[in-house]
């Protein structure tokens, strides 16, 4: 028994000292601003456990609020997190019930934590097309965090990259037609602006897990010089860890912009 417990203690002990040691090895210099996240692996997750998906949607929750703290305390400035795509739809009904009323859930536990962490929420995506106690849920979290100053927490829900980028084309020519953008002054700058992402930079780092080698659709003008991290841990088993990892890789890349330094 003694023995039994002293292993056990100096095991947990072990895994928390390296999750330290992860946390000073990251160079607070030169953190990416933004990390974007794909969540994916939920489903399987589940699935490889016997579980029904829908647990595994649930279980996804634990590691987002993880993951969240850990940005928080590195002081990355914005975190985009693929929640529900325009794809999504064309899942089961009853699984594209459940997540409609997980961001309901999950906000009603934790905007206090929201909130006391000066965290802002912003979301990128169609909102309309979303249920209305949804849709209420998410607008009351953003107007409740609107004045704080702290971190950005933008869910991608109902979002589509191509159906963004159409968005903005439309918004441009409609400027354009009613003469209050001229055609040849529409520039890079210009476009972004009237993309959902408007004036948050564009990601430095996205993370996908569930080892999909894909941006499906994610963020696709954005990500034109984003540094991409993949790992074969499904969304519910990623924790700091594997965060800072991915972190600590990143800053051992060279990013060149296409310039060759
Ligand atoms: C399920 C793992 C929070 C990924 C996390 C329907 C899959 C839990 C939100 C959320 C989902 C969305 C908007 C918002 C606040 C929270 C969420 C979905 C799925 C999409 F303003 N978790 N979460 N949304 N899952």
């Amino acid at each position: 028994m003694g023995v039994y417990l002293y292993f056990r203690v100096m095991k947990v002990d072990k895994r928390q000292k390296r999750e330290e040691e992860l946390f000073r090895e990251v160079s607070k210099g030169k953190l990416p601003e933004h990390v974007a996240i794909i969540m994916d692996g939920n489903g399987r997750w589940a699935q490889k456990r016997g579980l029904p998906r829908l647990a595994g949607h649930r279980a996804g929750i634990s590691a987002l609020k993880k993951i969240i703290t850990c940005a928080q305390e590195l002081g990355i400035k914005v975190i985009t997190l693929y929640a529900f795509s325009t794809e999504n739809w064309k899942r089961p009904k009853r699984e594209v019930e459940f997540l409609m009323r997980l961001p309901e859930e999950y906000l009603e536990k934790e905007l206090g934590f929201l909130i006391e962490n000066n965290i802002v929420i912003k979301t990128i995506g169609d909102l309309d097309e979303i249920p209305g106690l949804t849709q209420k849920a998410i607008r009351k979290a953003v107007a409740s965090t609107k004045q704080n100053t702290g971190m950005i927490l933008n869910f991608a829900f109902n979002y589509g990259g191509r159906a963004e980028i159409i968005g903005a084309v439309k918004k441009i020519s409609r400027e354009v037609l009613e003469g209050r953008l001229q055609w040849d002054e529409i520039t890079e700058e210009i476009f972004s602006k009237h993309l959902y992402t408007g004036s948050i930079p564009d990601p430095d780092l996205l993370i996908r897990p569930s080892g999909e080698l894909r941006i499906s659709n994610f963020l696709l003008w954005q990500l034109a010089y984003t540094e991409l991290w993949f790992t074969r841990v499904m969304w519910p088993d990623f924790n700091k860890k594997y965060f800072l990892k991915a972190i600590k890789d990143y800053q051992k890349r060279e990013r060149r912009f296409g310039g060759i330094l």
